[in-house]
């Protein structure tokens, strides 16, 4: 019944969070304006024009426009060097045997990311070849809930939204892929997720089988 897979990339396929958390707390420290770990959740799956402007939230700041793009340039900068070093060791556990059990098994993979970095990020987590379609920040003008990231994501795949399972660790992600019409899988628990139709802790020891039998319960 299912025929295609649509994966978030940050906090689904990888965790790079930290990354950008070291890349924000840089750009906070340079601007004078505290920055948690906390603070941090607040940036995860959305765009970083909005992240700096939370960033300023935070700080009571305002800044001119010219001036916000080129300070998360910056950030951005700072990031990239860091994601450019990552390595296959870095994809979450679980996840490889998952997609490729996946592929032999003719689901259909996309990814749906708001990252602008996704295509360098799959590079080098050696997982290119397992997506089918690429939509990430470089596509979409609508973040997440709304459900453009993944409905681009099923028509490149050539599959209708019901026969999609979206993976995802964030709230508007769960809600953009409900408001697609696709089944969400929460990476990550119920609390956090309430939304979810069904949760897994992560990939390891899961398999394509055991989320459809769970999403048939
Ligand atoms: P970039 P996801 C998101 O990835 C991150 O969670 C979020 O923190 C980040 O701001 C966003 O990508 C944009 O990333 O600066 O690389 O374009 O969870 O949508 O895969
Ligand atoms: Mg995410």
């Amino acid at each position: 019944m299912y025929k295609a897979l649509l994966f978030d990339l940050d906090g689904v396929l990888v965790d790079t969070a930290k990354y950008h958390f070291i890349a924000w707390k840089k750009l906070a420290d340079e601007l004078g304006i505290p920055f948690t770990a906390q603070d941090n959740e607040r940036f995860k799956g959305v765009s970083r024009a909005r992240c700096m402007e939370i960033l300023l939230e935070l700080g009571g700041r305002t800044m001119s426009e010219a001036d916000q793009i080129f300070y998360r340039d910056k950030k951005n900068q700072i990031y990239v060097g860091y994601i450019r070093n990552m390595g296959e060791d870095e994809v979450l556990p679980g996840v490889t045997d998952f997609l490729q059990d996946a592929k032999a098994r003719g689901y259909a993979i996309a990814l749906g990311s708001a990252s602008k970095n996704s295509r360098l990020i799959l590079d080098r987590l050696h997982l290119t070849q397992y997506f089918d379609a690429i939509i990430d920040g470089t596509k979409v003008s609508r973040a997440k809930p709304d459900p453009e990231v993944f409905l681009q994501g099923a028509a490149e795949l050539g599959t209708l939204p019901r026969e999609c399972i979206v993976f995802e660790d964030a709230t508007a992600g769960i809600q953009a892929a409900h408001a697609g019409g696709m089944q969400a899988v929460g990476i990550g628990d119920s609390q956090t997720l309430p939304e979810a139709d069904i949760h897994v802790p992560g990939f390891l020891g899961v398999t394509i089988e055991n989320i459809e039998a769970e999403l048939a319960k």
